[in-house]
């Protein structure tokens, strides 16, 4: 193969498995209006379809998030053979206590005892799920939080969220776990109950080993170094997973490797510079919405972003970085690393996918499937599933 891909890289390359989010595959929207897509899927087996194109056409995304209650169906067990029909497994489940009414002013956070039960048997029900689906991980994202000064006791809070979390984390079974979720703001916006990654560290710290934390890109403010993040988590021994996506200004959920790839290749050389890459305790998932380009390609290009920034930080040259920083030589060091960044794997990684059967061009392999006409034909009608649908 002609190419800077070493086989070492490639072998490195061939284990990347990345999650695709069932909820991408859904209408979405902002709050100002969802726009429907033709072919939408109207049940959780037709989102399991579709991500299944992804894998199909990429080789990289072997497994499925799911979410409740959006995702729930009456057998779960049969969710799990259609997904294995389909080629994937269903992966992460993710809970949801953001969208009933008794939780307006807290669920695991809330000062009312019969509304943190609420919460916590919903989150017992999802591990109930995961036990049929055969997931290992349930991740928490809590939409908790207040919006004015004075309005909430923020360390009452956290304790309640600790002995929440603390009843939940006590049902998992010995090879499932727990990833908590931070987000900086939104919905909430004077305070947020697991607001950063020290937050979600401290509480999964105090839950035990099977207790991760879970970062989600888009979750910073502006100009955050998230690669610092990532290294430290993963020091710590306590990344557990990443929800990647892109942003410009907030939570933007826009396709990962679009708003900043040079961003993405920075986060990449910190995961595998920690070990972090391959490594079962760190999923990769993404978490995104494709409001107004098409779903299924989005998901495509979204997992090949993440697979050509991998290369490019699996060629950044560690011996000449390492021997740069001996002698403080800041401007060479800085070169080899944009080095890597800037060389394009694109076609390297095309000749590659062809060698393992798959197609040179997934977009354009997609494309000339027919599957998309075969959906919006098929689909016409029924309920579209969508974001919280
Ligand atoms: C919300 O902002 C988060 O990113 C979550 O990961 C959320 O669980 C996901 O968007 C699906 O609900
Ligand atoms: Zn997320
Ligand atoms: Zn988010």
């Amino acid at each position: 193969m002609s190419s800077q891909l070493t086989p070492e890289i490639l072998s490195t390359l061939e284990r990347q498995a990345i999650e695709v989010p069932s909820w991408a595959y859904g209408n979405s929207g902002t709050r100002f209006k969802v726009f429907t897509t033709p072919g939408t899927p109207r049940d959780p087996f037709e989102k399991i379809a579709d991500a299944a194109q992804v894998h199909r056409h990429t080789g990289l995304a072997p497994a499925v998030a799911l979410h409740i209650p959006w995702d729930r169906v009456d057998d779960f067990g049969s969710l799990r053979d259609f997904a294995v029909e389909q080629g994937v497994e269903l992966g992460t489940v993710n809970s949801n206590t953001f969208q009933d009414d008794d939780y307006k002013f807290g669920a695991l956070t809330h000062e009312d005892e019969r509304i943190r039960r609420k919460a916590i048997d919903h989150h017992l029900e999802c591990i109930d799920v995961m036990h049929l689906t055969g997931s290992r991980d349930l991740k928490i994202w809590l939409a908790e939080g207040s919006n004015y000064p004075g309005q909430s006791d923020m360390r009452a809070r956290q304790d309640r969220l600790h002995e929440s979390l603390e009843a939940i984390y006590a049902r998992l079974s010995d090879d499932q776990r727990l990833v908590l979720e931070y987000k900086f703001f939104e919905p909430a916006f004077y305070h947020t109950d697991v607001p950063d990654w020290g937050t979600s560290y401290a509480q999964v710290a105090a839950l035990g080993d099977r207790a991760m934390v879970c970062l989600d890109t888009g979750h910073h403010a502006p100009g955050t170094n998230i690669e610092f993040i990532v290294m430290q988590l993963l020091r710590l021994g306590k990344l557990g997973s990443f929800d990647f996506n892109s942003r410009f200004y907030a939570d933007d959920d826009l396709m990962v490797g679009a708003a900043d790839p040079f961003q993405l290749f920075r986060i990449l050389v910190e995961v595998i510079r920690g070990g972090g890459l391959g490594h079962p305790d760190v999923t990769f998932m993404l978490d995104q919405c494709h409001n107004v380009e098409a779903k299924i390609p989005g998901q495509i290009r979204s997992v090949l972003n993440v697979q050509e920034m991998t290369a490019r930080a699996l060629l950044l040259d560690g011996d000449a970085l390492a021997a740069a920083r001996a002698e403080n030589d800041v401007l060479t060091a800085n070169e080899v690393f944009m080095d890597a960044f800037y060389t394009d794997v694109r076609p390297a990684l095309a000749e590659w996918r062809e060698a393992r059967g798959l197609s040179a061009d997934p977009m354009g392999a997609y494309a000339q499937s027919g599957y998309q006409q075969r959906i919006e034909a098929d689909r016409i009608g029924g309920t579209q599933a969508g974001w919280g649908a």
